[in-house]
């Protein structure tokens, strides 16, 4: 029989000293998908958890974990993932980038079995980029890597690096990826795409973090952040790709 309990969809939103956005971004994800299990993982030292229980008070689909020892936005997806009770996950980020009212669009494709690994997509013609800051290396990083996973993954990959992802619990167990940071997000696509998972790709809306700072540092500790991740995403690529990771 089928738990009464259980969520159709889990929401994973992974936090590094969110505590300006999460409240907002909790309200709207709860408004669009008032059913959800929202697991809020957090792993820094600021108000984030505090303000989430808060929220979690009014709704009993919030669930906040203080990630004690969190080692990095990879990391804290696979807490999630270890946790979550439903079938579909998404994952969010909680700075408000993407737009929670469009989780509908970005499940869809899984919905209908049309693919088990979902990306959200800045970079698509149908895309809407709002408030956005030109940033030289973010943009040319990502060019790179889409280009490079693409055709490794022999697919076309579109925004491979995307904060915004939905997948299904056969293939995330599937893909097992291993990386605790930012390279965690080529593991999903280049795996997803070799293990043979339909992979859909679905334009969104995006726009500049509205508060907080990100998750890379800094000043130039963003710009080292970026280029170190970067470089890091396309060696484990290669190592995906001929199976020696
Ligand atoms: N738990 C945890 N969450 C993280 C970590 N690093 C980033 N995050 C969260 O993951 C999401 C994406 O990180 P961001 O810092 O926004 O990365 P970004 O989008 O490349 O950078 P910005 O454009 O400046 O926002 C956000 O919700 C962060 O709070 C981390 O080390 N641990
Ligand atoms: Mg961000």
């Amino acid at each position: 029989m089928k738990n009464p309990d259980r969520r159709e969809i889990s929401v994973i939103v992974s936090c590094f000293n969110e505590e300006d956005n999460i409240e907002k971004c909790l309200r709207r994800i709860v408004r669009t998908v008032p059913g959800a299990e929202v697991l809020v993982i957090h792993g820094g030292k600021d108000r984030t958890a505090d303000i989430a229980e808060t929220v979690a008070l009014e709704h009993p689909g919030i669930r906040v974990i203080r990630n004690k020892e969190d080692r990095g936005k990879g990391h804290a997806i696979k807490v999630g993932v270890r946790e979550a009770s439903a079938d579909i996950m998404v994952q969010m980020d909680a700075d408000l980038q993407f737009m929670p009212e469009e989780i509908p669009e970005v499940v869809r494709p899984i919905r209908d079995d049309r693919a088990e690994v979902s990306f959200g997509c800045r970079f698509m013609k149908r895309s809407k980029v709002e408030n956005y800051r030109f940033d030289f290396l973010r943009v040319l990083g990502n060019r790179v890597v889409n280009g490079y996973v693409s055709l490794l993954g022999r697919q076309e990959f579109r925004d491979v690096t995307t904060g915004f992802k939905a997948w299904t619990r056969r293939a995330i167990d599937d893909i097992a990826f291993k990386d605790d940071g930012f390279v965690y997000e080529v593991e999903i696509a280049l795996r997803a795409s070799l293990k043979g998972y339909g992979v859909a790709m679905v334009p969104i809306t995006y726009c500049n973090r509205l508060g907080g700072f990100s998750g890379h540092g800094r000043g130039w500790r963003e710009s080292a952040s970026i280029a170190w991740t970067g470089a890091r995403i396309l060696f484990f690529a290669t190592m995906i790709r001929f199976s020696l990771w």
